[in-house]
């Protein structure tokens, strides 16, 4: 085997570093790096899984114009063409880029240095919108500039560690096992805040349902308690401007508003108050919503008073969604930021900007924000659209809007990795970009870590990394020198030396220090936290008190708590809360591809209170349609005190190609914080009723799918596919359907009808192997999904059945994607065998013994039947 190539996870802001080694016929083997400091060789299930995500199946392999396969000369100079001609006729502002935090630098750079600098908008905006803007902002009026003061170490040294608006169990898994680690080694307290009780509480101290929206009031609270509790900093707040008006603000708002007892608030404060290694880790909860930076500012108040900043162990830590969410941010990728932390509204950033670039002027005001952006197209403003690496038919709040605006605009280009998004569909010009494991370049993780990404196998068909096709539109556009990069190591050294130039201007991003790499350097670059300047190098920051305001001090600011925008009431009497599930990255386009992450949920689902689902006659396994003033949504409702009562929970992965009815962004407001233009993608109101179907249906195949249905979901299983469905529509030809379904006209097929009980189930066979089998009810399917998954393409005349085989037991729904162990197997094993421990679960069933992005759900499953047995 080849010597393994170290390069970086493609999914989360943590970075974790990977070491591939390719096995020559296009598959790749992917292990945790043991040198690199993000992770020090661990992995969750979704970097575990990475391999399983690099076949070529579904990729895009040629640029398509109306769908119709054409060579890349005409493509680029199609689009170079058009965006010309639009801006000579319409104005540079008649044109947008709507790129990603997925991007890599050099790309980001480019696709900036092209809006910015030379065809002369602001109009290029992120995906970054919809998940840091509130952040930036947040940072940028406190601190001066968009900084995150601490590093991962904080998280190994802390006393106690509070998520609020975060389930990092899921979200940044590696980081939750440093924590969990750190509780191991110093008894390190955690504190979770969050509506609803996700697994990051499994094993938390405390957990705060706070009342949607409310967190403003909660730390207006906790300052006030840091007042009256003599612990303030008052040495650190001479570095600190605004503290009278902003502790005025927060003794005038309201802690009730945070529905909490005053004995939770007051448990919580005196635990914050008591100790001074406190991380404050905050993510979507606290940036998607209209009072974001609002919220971020709150959470700053405390830790300026503190001084609990940028010392080992302490400080407010925003940990970063996407790969390089962190890099654009410092390459500038938003509307209302340029490059390197420089300031688009200030003249002087300008006038250096450009004259490092040599460009026309670049536009002195912010350009349109994504939500306004896709308004704006809808409007038929912005005429050519140029989307990157991000899927907005399915992310953006009011998405339905947004499909729609994307249809209506005279000319859509697309860059992705695939051709079966719902946005690629969309568009006029498809372009194939190379993907994550055949792409080189850098990414900054959570941290401000900078490291590799480095390709390890080829571009498949005619794909081409997105600088290259950002490049060379540039150049077809007329800007020759400007764009005549090489290979991004030449991108990546122009951007440290421009990072120089923001340094001499008082910016804190510097990599002026790898300005001078060459190709042999930058090839050889290891992960390296900036600053890298002479005169730093990694470290924290403002833990000396210096920030980057003028006058160099900090600003603690008045605020406070607004209840969301959409408000709940007679129509809408729901909330509805949108996020993530553990094995699902955002649309599905990558993990969706690995039958082992689409094990762990394998269907849409909305989380409903017990005394909810009573008062809607919804039982266990039914399915609910959910309303808003902007869509609606079919999902398979789970009962579950997970969320409060009023309440209910989406997430946000399902798609028209997976799930066409669960696309929960059609039932979000495009309602955004007046500061940072991020959306409330967390708090839409909604109704809830339950879906009445004539019939369901739950079908396993090892050929692709092609539902129909009002309801279907699909999904992969290591035996080919799997699909729920569900209609209102009687169907009269179970056969027929079933035929077109599974696109097998003539194959054999054994069947069990009963018209009266209105039950079916069909099998097709290939001599004694499955094929495909449906099975349909009048009531939702009760059959064992987990092991009918597995029969496809192999022989098994029980299939017809549903039911396993006496002599095998129904091991359940994946929990331990990595070893495939599924709930009612660890369940046994611990009612059984009286394990007592996730490791004593480890030890007998392998169980959470890899990633460990299960360990906190089976935490859950040992408390569970702990209950189970005193109540007994
Ligand atoms: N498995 C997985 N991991 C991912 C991703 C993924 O798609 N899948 N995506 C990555 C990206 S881009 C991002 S941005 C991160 C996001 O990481 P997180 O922010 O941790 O994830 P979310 O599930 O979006 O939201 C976090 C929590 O906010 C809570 N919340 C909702 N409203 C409020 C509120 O008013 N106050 C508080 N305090 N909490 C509230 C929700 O209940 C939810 O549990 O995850 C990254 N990691
Ligand atoms: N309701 C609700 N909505 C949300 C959120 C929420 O919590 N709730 N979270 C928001 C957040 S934080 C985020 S970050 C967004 C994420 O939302 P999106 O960015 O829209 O989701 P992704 O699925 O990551 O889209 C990435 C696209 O890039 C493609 N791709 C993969 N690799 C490459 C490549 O190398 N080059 C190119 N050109 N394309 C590539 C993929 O196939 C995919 O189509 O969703 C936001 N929307
Ligand atoms: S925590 Fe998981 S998804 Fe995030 S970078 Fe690490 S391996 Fe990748
Ligand atoms: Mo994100």
């Amino acid at each position: 085997m080849r010597a393994a190539t170290r390069s970086t996870c493609a999914y989360c802001g943590v970075g974790c570093g990977v070491l591939l080694t390719p096995d020559g016929h296009g598959g790749l083997d992917v292990q945790g790096d043991p040198d690199h400091p993000a992770n020090r060789g661990r992995l969750c299930s979704k970097g575990a899984a990475l391999g399983e995500t690099v076949g070529l199946d579904e990729r895009l392999l040629a640029p398509r114009h109306h769908g119709r396969e054409i060579g890349w000369d005409a493509a680029l100079q199609t689009v170079a063409d058009r965006f010309a001609n639009t801006i000579a006729r319409h104005g540079p502002d008649s044109v947008a880029f709507y790129v990603s935090g997925q991007l890599l630098t050099e790309d980001y750079y480019v696709a900036n240095k092209l809006m910015k600098g030379f065809i002369g908008s602001a109009n290029i905006d992120t995906n970054s919108r919809l998940c840091m803007a509130s952040t930036v902002a947040g940072h940028r009026r406190a601190f001066g500039t968009d900084t995150v003061p601490g590093t991962y170490e904080d998280l190994d040294e802390a006393d106690l560690v509070v998520l609020v608006g975060s389930n990092l169990a899921w979200c940044h898994p590696v980081l939750y096992q440093r924590v969990l680690a750190a509780r191991a080694a110093r008894g390190t307290s955690i504190v979770v805040i969050d509506p609803r009780r996700t697994a990051s509480c499994e094993q938390a101290d405390m957990h705060l349902a706070l009342a949607p929206g409310s967190d403003v009031a909660l730390f207006n609270a906790l300052l006030v308690a840091l007042r009256e509790g003599g612990a303030l900093d008052e040495g650190f707040l001479r570095h600190v401007e605004g503290f009278d008006d902003t502790l005025e603000a927060a003794l005038a708002d309201d802690p009730a508003k945070t529905g909490l007892s005053a004995e939770e608030i007051d448990a919580f404060c005196r635990m914050w108050m008591g100790t001074e290694r406190v991380v404050t880790v905050f993510s979507q909860g606290v940036n998607q919503s209209a009072q974001g930076s609002d919220k971020v500012n709150a959470i700053l108040n405390c830790h300026l008073a503190t001084g609990r900043i940028g010392r080992p162990g302490m400080g407010p830590f925003s940990v970063t969604g996407q790969p390089n969410a962190m890099g654009g941010r410092e390459v500038g990728g938003l509307a209302n930021t340029l490059a390197c932390h420089l300031e688009l509204e200030d003249p002087a950033h300008r006038a250096a900007v450009q004259a490092f670039w040599e460009s026309g002027p670049l536009p002195q005001a912010p350009g349109l924000k994504a939500v306004e952006m896709f308004r704006a197209v809808g409007r038929g403003d912005i005429r050519a659209l140029w989307i990157i690496h991000t899927n907005p038919a399915v992310s953006m709040p009011d998405a339905d809007a947004v499909k729609a605006a994307i249809a209506g605009c005279d000319f859509v280009v697309v860059s992705d990795v695939t051709g079966a998004t719902d946005t690629a569909r969309l568009a006029d010009m498809l372009l194939p970009a190379t993907a994550w494991a055949e792409k080189d370049g850098t990414v900054t993780n959570s941290d401000r870590t900078i490291s590799r990404q480095r390709a390890v196998l080829p571009a498949p068909g005619a794909a081409r990394p997105d600088w290259a096709i950002l490049a060379e539109v540039g150049r077809r556009m007329g800007f020759h020198a400007a764009f005549d990069y090489a290979g991004p190591a030449e991108i990546f050294r122009e951007y440290a030396a421009l990072s120089g130039i923001a340094a001499q201007m008082g910016r804190d991003f510097d990599i002026s220090g790898l300005g001078a790499l060459d190709e042999a350097g930058y090839a050889a670059l290891p992960p390296t936290r900036w600053p890298v300047s002479p005169g730093r190098s990694g470290g924290r920051f403002f833990g000396d008190g210096r920030f980057f305001h003028p006058g160099g001090k900090a600003r603690m600011l008045p605020v406070t708590a607004r209840p969301p925008a959409a408000r709940v009431g007679r129509r809408y009497p729901f909330r509805l809360n949108t996020g993530r599930i553990r094995d699902q990255w955002h649309t599905m386009t990558r993990t969706g591809l690995s039958p082992r992450l689409s094990a762990h949920l394998a269907e849409p689902f909305l989380d409903l209170h017990p005394e909810d689902a009573a008062r809607l006659k919804v039982s266990a396994a039914d399915l609910v349609r959910v309303k808003s003033p902007e869509g609606q949504a079919i999902l398979r409702a789970r009962i579950t005190r997970d969320v409060a009562p009023g309440q209910v929970f989406a997430p946000m992965h399902w798609t028209g190609e997976t799930a066409p009815s669960a696309r929960i962004d059609a039932l979000v407001a495009a309602v955004t914080d007046p500061v940072s233009g991020q959306p409330e993608s967390k708090a839409a109101v909604a109704a809830v009723e339950r879906f009445d179907a004539a019939w369901y249906g739950f079908a396993v195949s090892a050929t692709p799918l092609a539902p129909e249905a009002e309801y279907w979901a699909r999904a992969r299983t290591p035996a080919g596919w799997r699909a729920e469905l569900a209609g209102r529509a009687p169907v009269a030809d179970w056969e027929a359907e079933a035929r077109r379904l599974f696109g097998l006209p003539d194959a054999p097929l054994q069947s069990l009808m009963d018209a009266r009980r209105g039950s079916a189930r069909l099998a097709f066979l290939d001599g004694d192997r499955l094929i495909a089998a449906l099975f349909v009810s009048r009531a939702p399917v009760a059959v064992m999904r987990d092991y009918l998954v597995t029969l496809p393409g192999t022989a098994v005349p029980e299939a017809l059945t549903g039911r396993t085989p006496a002599d095998r037991p129904d091991p359940g729904p994946v929990l331990c994607s990595c070893f495939g162990v599924g709930v009612n197997t660890i369940l046994t094993a611990v009612e059984t065998q009286g394990l007592m421990s996730v490791d004593a679960v480890g030890q007998a069933l392998q169980a959470g013994t890899n990633c460990g992005s299960c360990r906190s759900e089976i935490a859950g499953l040992i408390a569970r039947a702990q209950t189970k047995e005193a109540a007994e």
